[in-house]
Formats: C-alpha cells, structure tokens, sequence
C-alpha cells in the first residue's frame, strides 16, 4: 500500500475514533451500492468500537432489505456528530440528514467531486463503487470485516460494475475482491439469488422497452416511458433506471437515454449510459451529472428533455465522427 494511502486511511480510522455518535447516509433514490456501503460500515464499526452509537439513515427500499436494517433515529438528538456521506457528492442528494447538525464530515465517494467537501475526504473517480473503497478500507485497517460485511460489500462491488463489465472496472477491483473473498471466504455465488431476483413483469417490461427503443442513425436511443406503460406491465416507476444497464453492447446503440416521470415530484426522471461519448458534463449543463459513461438528471420541463436528448445525439454524431478519422 503506498504511503499517501496509508495516511488517509489513518485519518480516516482516527476521525471515526473521535466521534462517538456517528451517522451515516448516502444519497436518495439509493442502488445496492449505495445501501451496501452504508450498512456495511456501519456495522464495521460497531463491531469495532462497540459503546459508539452508529446509525445509517435514509428511505429504505424493500427489494433491498436482504443486505440488512437501517435505524430510524430523531437525529435533534445528536449533538456531537460526525457524518459520513457515502456514494454521493451533492449536499442535494443527501437522504435523510435534514435534522442533524454535525460537528465533521467524512466523505468516502466515487462519483466526481462536487459541494460535499469532507474534514477528512476520501473521493476517487477510478474506483467501482463505493463499496470497493470501503472494501480496501476494512481490509488495510483494524475496521473489523465479518461475513455479513463482506457480504454486503461484495454485491455493491457486483452491482456497480455490473458484474465487472462496466468501465469503471480495474485490476484494482479484481485485487480489493480477491483479497475480500480470500479473507472473508464468502459464498459469493448464492449472492446472486437476491441482486438478480425479479417478476416475469419486469422481463416484459424489459421486452417492452426493447421493441420501443428510438435509435437514431447516430446511434443515440431514446424512450420516454408514460404511466400508462408502467401500469400496464405492472412495474414501478424505478424499473426504467433499473434496466438503463441492460442495454450494453448492442451494436446500434452507442448511447441512450430513458425517460419517466415522476408525478410526486413533478420532474422528469432521465437515465443515460453511454459506451461511446461522455455524458455527464452534458448531464450537468441539464440539472444532472453522475459518472463519464453513466449519469442522470432531472427536468421540470419536457422540452429540456428533448433538448438534452438533441444534445446527446449531437455528441454522439461528433464522436462518430471522430471515431472514422
Ligand atoms: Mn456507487
């Protein structure tokens, strides 16, 4: 482990040891990466600093419940807490802090910097997933990994590289999980039962969106998912971003948008992946961001999701173009 690292580590484990009421959130609308993180440290740290009182908050989500609770807490309460911010970079996207007033924030992420400056910050871009940090933070300090842990971090590593076939993936990640499952000796692969479960609804659905898909001769996907299709296939309205990663590696595809709106929050919801141009500093012109080659944002107004999606299409002609020279 090089030096820098092993400084960070030690400010990372010495500002955890100054606190003891420690809160954990990450951001809304939270993946398995997301929740896997939060639990997982939470529960390291208790198992490490027993007389701490650790809480993860946030929304829970019930297809999400195998990797474990999250504590409902009256965080007026604290009066002397530190925050750890996981797997978000935007004060905006933080759930379920709005209560608590913390002395310190840790922040370990690997979405691109934004507003979220940590007392002690750990933010890298090149990394899977959260979950892959936390994962080399348990195993190159005294933060205790037990099964259930490894478990958890695991399947946020899995989820966030989509099974190691997104970009994001390194000869880093493979080492951080070799050593995760050598020294936790998990069964990984009855893992897969829960992160893969889903009804036959969501396979048509899937169906669905694969016969709708707009593509233009540029190679840009489009689909805007009414209510009246979600009722139809009887889904929810997060089975739109759920299946954003299913459409990897198709041949006439080189980047996509899906689109569904969100009535309780009167917004348009738009998922984009992209294998070819980078898309979040466009995202981010359009209240959005996110990762190079996976972002989203969120719209008011329609016709900003057509001026986006124009947008996209625009760069995905460039990179074509580039592409042939
Ligand atoms: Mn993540």
């Amino acid at each position: 482990m090089i030096t820098i690292k092993r400084d960070l580590f030690k400010q990372i484990v010495k500002i955890i040891k100054n606190y003891d009421e420690i809160v954990i959130a990450r951001h809304i609308g939270p993946d398995p990466d997301a929740i896997a993180s939060q639990i997982a440290l939470r529960d390291s740290i208790k198992a490490t600093f027993p007389h701490k009182k650790v809480y993860a908050v946030g929304a829970g989500v019930y297809k999400f419940r195998y990797l474990g609770n999250l504590d409902k807490v009256d965080l007026k309460e604290l009066k002397n807490a530190l925050l750890i911010v996981l797997d978000v970079p935007n004060f905006i996207r933080v759930d379920g802090i709005e209560d608590l007033a913390y002395k310190a924030i840790l922040k370990i992420d690997h979405h691109p910097a934004e507003d979220i400056i940590g007392t002690v910050d750990w933010t890298d871009e090149g990394k899977s997933s959260t979950c892959e940090m936390i994962s080399e933070l348990l195993l190159d300090t005294k933060l205790v990994l037990d099964t259930k842990i490894a478990e958890n971090l695991y399947l946020g590593i899995v989820f966030d590289s989509d099974r190691f076939l997104l970009q994001n993936t390194s000869l880093e990640t493979f080492n951080t999980v070799y050593r995760l499952l050598n020294q936790s000796r998990i069964n990984f692969v009855s893992l897969y039962d829960n992160l893969y479960d889903r009804s036959i609804n969501e396979e048509k659905f899937h169906a669905y969106l694969t016969n709708n898909l707009e593509i233009s001769d540029n190679g840009m996907g489009f689909i805007h998912v009414t209510n009246d299709i979600l009722e139809k296939y009887k889904v929810e309205n997060s089975a739109v971003s759920n299946q954003v990663n299913n459409f990897f590696f198709i041949n006439e595809l080189i980047c996509w948008m899906f689109v569904v709106y969100d009535e309780k929050n009167e917004i348009f919801k738009v998922n984009i992946r992209s294998r070819g141009p980078i898309i979040n500093e466009i995202a981010s012109k359009y209240n959005g961001g996110g990762h190079k080659y996976a972002s989203g944002a969120r719209l008011k107004k329609y016709q900003d999701v057509e001026k986006l999606h124009q947008e996209l299409d625009r760069a995905c002609a460039a990179y074509l173009k580039e592409q042939s020279n």
